[in-house]
């Protein structure tokens, strides 16, 4: 059984254009190098003038125009029942940002990974946070651009249980590689299961599961390393040139600062990183979860 419902027909267009290329190469390059040999100054002294020839005209250009639509209505028949769900299809969110996926579940659940069940179709609603992804799933053969508010969607109906990779195809930024996850297709009573577990957050700090729940750690680390944001290693209270409208100020991390940073995280950037990389949390984080935030910035030291 294949991976998916896509992988049959993709794969036949693929393995079709493929052969119908290579018969090409195969044979165009024989009679190229034989046309060498057999018209030769040695061979053929007096070149003959050819003005044209009916038949081999026809031929030449019925033939491929024929292949060329057997491609086309391949490539269409594999690719059109991907444009439309079927109505009972599971829709979960499927949401891609700098740089990381989550995949929120109609009943709230959110995850890091994807989980689906077998043999029922799915279909995934693409939400962009910031800018161009694209949700590529290899052992499926699907790929969809996630473009901010274009409303993109996919679906496929898993036939194999196992576990497969997601990555992000668009380039969309310094950590790009770093937006890979994974499908997992289980039985239906499994993913029955898996939906009413909820990962015990009870013993880690809210603050913490907002960083989680926000990708904030996939550009600013709890260790202290570098990565395209400052870490947030001992961050409160040190003090800090950020720039503002191009001037350089000495200011103290803290509370407020960090949570203006979440609102109009481009008003002061910390000297040596780069600007326009942090979307505005202000609609996102409310007012309480920044001040967990804070909180817990204030137990990393
Ligand atoms: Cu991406």
């Amino acid at each position: 059984m294949n991976a998916s419902n896509f992988v049959e027909g993709v794969d036949f267009s693929l393995y079709m254009i493929m052969g119908i290329s290579l018969v090409f190469l195969i044979g165009i390059t024989v009679v190229m190098v034989y046309f060498l040999f057999r018209y030769s100054k040695k061979n053929n002294p007096v070149a003959t003038n050819i003005s044209h020839n009916n038949t081999l005209e026809v031929v030449w250009t019925v033939i491929p125009t024929l292949l060329v639509i057997m491609m086309f209505w391949y490539g269409w028949t594999g690719y059109k029942p991907m444009l439309t769900a079927p109505e009972d299809a599971i829709e979960i969110n499927a949401i891609g940002q700098m740089w990381k996926w989550s995949f929120e579940y109609p009943d709230g659940k959110i995850t890091d990974s994807l989980v689906v069940p077998i043999d029922e179709p799915v279909k995934l609603n693409l939400i962009s946070k910031d800018v161009n992804h694209s949700l590529y799933i290899p052992a499926f053969r699907i790929k969809q651009d996630v473009v901010r508010d274009a409303g993109n969607m996919m679906w496929f109906t898993a036939q194999k249980k196992g576990t497969y990779d997601i990555l992000c195809a668009e380039y969309c930024g310094q950590l790009h590689a770093y937006m890979l996850t994974t499908i997992t297709v289980m039985d239906r009573s499994d993913f029955d299961k898996w939906l009413l577990t909820e990962p015990d957050l009870s013993n880690q700090h809210p603050g913490l599961t907002i960083l989680q729940r926000n990708a904030c750690l996939s550009c600013h680390t709890r260790d202290g390393s570098r990565l395209v944001g400052p870490s947030f290693k001992g961050v409160m209270g040190t003090s800090e040139t950020v720039v503002i409208n191009g001037e350089e100020t000495e200011i103290t991390v803290d509370r407020a600062y960090i949570i203006e940073s979440m609102k109009n995280p481009n008003a002061a950037i910390v000297k040596g990183y780069q600007q326009g990389l942090m979307i505005s949390y202000e609609q996102i984080i409310s007012a309480e979860g920044m001040n967990q935030v804070v909180d817990y910035l204030e137990t990393i030291k």
